[in-house]
């Protein structure tokens, strides 16, 4: 047997979330507030937006200036930043797993915040990178740092300070690049211990601002956004407001399908798998077929990859599926086929696709 197809069971999707709902329902509960709060201290001496007669709320009130820009979000491995990202977003836009550089590509969230659209760019770890598909990731990070607006840098707060992260200040403060600082994971140690990071990250010079959150949990959110949203250019919104991402659904389907991968391998598996989506069939009863090839590297890893009678594909392809149709809101047939591809991490082709630089 040399493909494994599966899928066809699928089910209808059991909840009405759609990708687009979350953003209603993040502004249902933040216009208000932001309307009030957002432009206070730190944006005085802008635009007098008072004599702005075509700018006013229902009321007459004066509404506070659209404002829009990038924010990068650049970090060691595992920091936080897809959960972040998503979180900020309200809807699974770029993938999450425990494994270390789980983003492989630049991934776009658009975070609707009252009268600001933020545009978050979600990067890869930045780490010391030896393979090709590493250096590419890692110069795909560092060059969404440098387009952006504002650069924010995350670091799991639970853990010992690493060399990534100490490289990556190191970095910023040699280009003279100021970044705001993301405390993340708070929901896992004490609070005296953040002050003591965040007094060592503030010697440094490198940070206007430090924010103390839980990405997962949600903790200190609400706070970060508000500040976010006020340091971002006056600016017309770029994308319509209930767009969340400007991934083709054809690449999200892959990227769902490769966290499932990586939920569900262990070892270096997970580094040697690449998902492409080969095929996107509607149907008229509303429902879509995905036809997705898994690339490994070695005919071992196919094996491990399909499992005995082919049981780990059918379970990562049925993940995969029950996502999906939460995020397209319909039903949804995943087929998967594994193949061997002994050189994908060394084809240009594959590259140009995630957009990474083959020759970073
Ligand atoms: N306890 C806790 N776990 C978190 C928090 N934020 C993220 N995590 C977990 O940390 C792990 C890594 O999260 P990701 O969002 O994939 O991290 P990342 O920085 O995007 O990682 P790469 O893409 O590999 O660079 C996942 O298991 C998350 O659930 C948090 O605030 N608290
Ligand atoms: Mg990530």
């Amino acid at each position: 047997m040399s493909d494994v197809e599966h899928g066809q069971e699928g089910l209808p999707p059991d909840e009405d979330s759609v990708a687009g709902a979350a953003h209603e329902d993040q502004h249902a509960g933040e216009g208000d507030h932001q309307a009030d709060g957002v432009d206070g201290d730190e944006f005085e001496d802008e635009d007098d937006f008072e004599d702005d007669e075509d700018d006013e709320g229902e009321e007459g009130a004066p509404l506070a200036p659209m404002r829009c820009g990038f924010v990068a979000l650049v970090g060691a491995p595992n920091a936080g930043k897809s959960t972040l990202l998503n979180a900020a977003v309200g809807s699974k836009v770029s993938i999450v797993s425990p494994k270390v550089q789980t983003t492989r590509s630049r991934v776009l969230g658009i975070g609707m915040h009252g009268r600001a659209q933020i545009l978050f760019v979600d990067l890869p770890g930045i780490f010391t990178p030896k393979k090709r598909l590493e250096r590419a990731m890692v110069a795909a990070a560092w060059s969404g740092a440098e387009d952006a607006d504002l650069v924010a840098v995350l670091v799991d707060a639970s853990r010992r300070v690493d060399d990534d992260t100490n490289g990556i200040v190191e970095r910023l403060k040699e280009s003279k690049r100021k970044a705001i600082l993301i405390l993340n994971k708070i929901d896992l140690i004490p609070y005296e211990r953040l002050l003591e990071l965040a007094a060592r990250f503030n010697e440094t010079g490198v940070f206007t601002d430090i924010f103390m959150i839980s990405a997962l949990t949600g903790d200190g959110l609400t706070d970060f956004l508000d500040k976010l949203a006020a340091r971002l250019p006056e600016s017309p919104w770029l994308y319509p407001e209930d767009q969340l991402s400007d991934m083709p659904q054809r690449l999200l389907a892959a990227e769902i399908t490769r966290e499932k991968l990586f939920l569900q391998l262990h070892q270096e598996l997970p580094y040697a798998v690449a998902v492409e989506t080969e095929a996107w069939e509607e149907f008229e009863d509303g429902s879509v077929k995905i036809s997705q090839i898994v690339y490994v590297q070695r005919p071992n890893q196919k094996a491990i990859v399909l499992g005995k009678g082919g049981s780990k594909i059918k379970s990562i392809g049925a993940a995969a599926r029950v996502e999906l149709e939460e995020i397209l809101d319909r039903r949804v047939h995943v087929m998967l086929f594994v193949k061997v591809r002994e050189d994908w991490a060394e084809k240009p082709d594959s590259y140009s696709q995630w957009g990474l630089d083959f020759n970073a």
